[in-house]
């Protein structure tokens, strides 16, 4: 290996055949490293005759500098290599039409429930909120329903035990919001109520928004105005509205709304059960007995009180004929609004 010829057509071979940047280095010490070919070809120079170690000197550094300029342009061959690898192996077509990402939508219910809301807090009614299960008093005794009276048969309650249940209603919200508040006071409590009740328009499990305004001076025109205002700005001008007398024993006078069935005009379906009509909200004056629970003055303050069933509402608005629907979870039904 102390020929120069020898050297460099090794050299030649071998970087040829070089394929990786890593390489170099490699290639680099072998050749004009420290202990490199080169180095013990200068270093054999001392066993030639003097007159020829010049000549071959020279030869050794050409062949030094032809080493070090090869190796730096093969180093760029390689890289120019990487980069054009890198390129077609990361390539993206941005013409490929991309994945359609489906949009999730608002489900009819929340929906329903956020346009009540937003009309009774434009009226200045506070938002309020109570437990799902609830304690006997506040579901029924507090609202003047004790044990034996015949109007617990109205709710199909599901209890846990003898003095805890599922709230049957959003009233007794009213109950919690009173005791910890002074009159004047307007407020809603929209939430989840459970009943053993199921067809195509009672679900067990429902929403209802319970609404409460306490003063002096509070009449049933009140309750009639803010009732027919809120449903006005609901359902649109023309939709026909009735008040019908009705009972809880929470309420005195009370009344029941229907609205005209939206789902076929008031000609009859299953939805209105063929009477042109869906009850939509129980109401009334808060009786004195409810007053006298909490410890409000009778002789000072009056109050209405009402309760709306919001899914009857959602089925109204949405021409929705089967109550189950909004349970279900079928994309396709509720990708519609
Ligand atoms: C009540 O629940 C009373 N707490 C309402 C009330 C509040 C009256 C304050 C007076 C003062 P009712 O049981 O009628 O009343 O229910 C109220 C509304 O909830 C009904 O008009 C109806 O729209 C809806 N509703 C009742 N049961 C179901 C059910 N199983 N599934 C869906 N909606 C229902």
């Amino acid at each position: 290996m102390e020929n120069p010829e020898v050297i460099k057509e090794k050299f030649d071979q071998e970087l040829k055949a070089l394929s990786q940047r890593e390489g170099l280095s490699v290639l680099k010490a072998h050749y004009i490293g420290k202990k490199g070919f080169i180095a013990e070809a200068i270093k054999a120079l001392q066993s030639l005759p003097k007159e020829e170690r010049p000549l071959r000197g020279r030869i050794l550094n050409e062949l030094k500098e032809y080493i070090e300029r090869r190796l730096i342009e093969k180093e760029k061959e390689l890289i120019e290599i990487e980069y054009l690898r890198k390129l077609t192996s990361e390539k993206i077509d941005i013409t490929i039409p991309g994945r359609l990402q489906r949009f999730g939508t608002e489900h009819p219910l929340t929906k329903t429930l956020k346009e009540i809301i937003n009309i009774f807090s434009s009226m200045g009614f506070s938002v309020e909120e109570g437990p799902e299960v609830e304690l006997d008093f506040y579901n029924f005794e507090a609202l003047n329903i004790p044990r034996d009276h015949p109007a617990r048969d109205m709710q199909d309650t599901f209890y846990i035990t003898d003095d805890i249940l599922l709230r049957t209603h959003t009233s007794p919200v009213q109950i919690r919001v009173m005791e910890k508040r002074k009159p004047p006071l307007r407020m809603i409590a929209p939430g989840k109520v459970y009943r053993c009740d199921a067809d195509v328009t009672h679900s067990p499990v429902f929403h209802q928004v319970e609404g409460l305004m306490v003063g002096e001076d509070i009449s049933m025109a009140n309750l009639k105005a803010v009732l027919e205002a809120f449903l006005r700005e609901l359902f649109g001008p023309d939709t026909p509205v009735r008040f019908r007398p009705s009972y809880f024993p929470f309420t005195e006078p009370s009344a029941e709304v229907d609205i005209g069935c939206l789902l076929c005009g008031q000609r009859g379906c299953r939805v209105c059960k063929n009477s042109g009509w869906l009850e939509i909200l129980g109401a009334g004056m808060v009786h004195p007995e409810v007053f006298k629970a909490v410890g409000y003055d009778i002789e000072r303050y009056t109050g209405f009180a009402f309760g709306l069933g919001v899914e009857r509402i959602a089925m109204l608005r949405y021409r929705i004929d089967d109550i189950r629907l909004f349970y279900e979870n079928n994309l396709m039904f509720l990708g519609q609004f």
